[in-house]
C-alpha cells in the first residue's frame, strides 16, 4: 500500500493528503515528528532533504508536493485533478506557481510574527502588500466560477485551497465563498489541523522558521 509521510500541520503535506483522498487512493499515513525525526538516519534515507511530504508507492519514492501530485495524477488518473483544455491548464499552473513560489514565501514573515518571533516592520509591511496583491489576483481569477477552473474542481483548488483560507479573506468575497465550499468537502474536513496539533507544534514551527531565517 502507498505510504504517505506527513505532519498534521504541514501545508505542503496537506495538499498531497487532500489529493490522495480526492482520488480515493488507499494509503497508510506515517506521521513524522518535525521536532527532530526528519533528521533521523531512517527518515533521511527516505528523503535526504529531510522534509515532508514523501510518498512511497510500489517501491518508488517521490518527494516534493507538486511532484507527488503529478505522480498520483499519472498513476491514478480518475477522478482527474488536472484539466486538459489549454486555458484550464494555464490557470492551474498559474495558481500553483504563484501559491508555492510567491504567496507561501510571503506568508513566512507573517507566520514568524504570529508565533512571536521578531520581524522587521519593513519586511512585515512588504509581505502584507505581496499577500494583498496575490489575493486580489486570485479574487479576479476565480471570477464567477465555483472553482478556479469554472465548475471543475482541480489541483489549483487543492494547492491554493490548503493555504489561502488561513489568511484573512474579509475583503475578498469570491475567495471567501470558495473557501467555504472547500471546507465542506470531506477531504478538507479529514485533513484540517486540530487546535491541539497546532498548539503542540508551536515550538517546532518557531524552530523551523528560525532555521530558515
Ligand atoms: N518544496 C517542498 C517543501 C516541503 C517542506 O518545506 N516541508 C516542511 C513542512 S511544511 C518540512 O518538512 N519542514 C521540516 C524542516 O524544515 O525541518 C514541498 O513542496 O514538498
Amino acid at each position: 500500500m502507498l505510504k504517505f509521510y506527513y505532519h498534521p500541520i504541514s501545508v505542503n503535506a496537506r495538499r498531497v493528503w487532500v489529493g490522495l483522498l480526492e482520488k480515493q487512493i488507499s494509503f497508510e499515513l506515517v506521521r513524522v515528528d518535525l521536532g527532530g525525526e526528519q533528521f533521523s538516519d531512517e527518515f533521511s534515507a527516505i528523503n535526504p532533504l529531510q522534509r515532508v511530504p514523501v510518498v512511497v508507492d510500489d517501491g518508488l519514492r517521490v518527494i516534493e508536493s507538486l511532484a507527488i501530485l503529478d505522480y498520483i495524477e499519472a498513476k491514478y488518473p480518475e477522478p482527474a485533478l488536472m484539466p486538459t483544455t489549454p486555458d484550464a491548464i494555464a490557470t492551474v499552473r498559474m495558481v500553483e506557481s504563484v501559491t508555492v513560489g510567491d504567496l507561501q514565501l510571503a506568508t513566512f514573515p507573517l507566520t514568524r510574527s504570529a508565533v512571536g518571533l521578531e520581524v522587521e516592520a519593513q519586511k512585515l509591511e512588504a509581505a502584507q502588500q505581496r499577500v494583498t496583491t496575490i489575493l486580489s489576483f486570485f479574487e479576479q481569477l476565480i471570477a464567477d466560477g465555483t472553482y478556479f477552473c469554472g465548475n471543475k474542481f482541480t489541483r489549483a483548488d487543492i494547492v491554493a485551497g490548503t493555504l489561502v483560507p488561513s489568511l484573512p479573506l474579509m475583503d475578498y468575497p469570491r475567495l471567501t465563498a470558495w473557501a467555504q465550499r472547500l471546507s465542506s468537502r470531506d477531504s478538507w474536513q479529514q485533513t484540517a489541523a486540530q487546535p491541539e496539533d497546532i498548539e503542540a507544534a508551536l515550538p517546532t514551527i518557531r524552530t523551523i522558521l528560525e532555521r530558515r531565517a
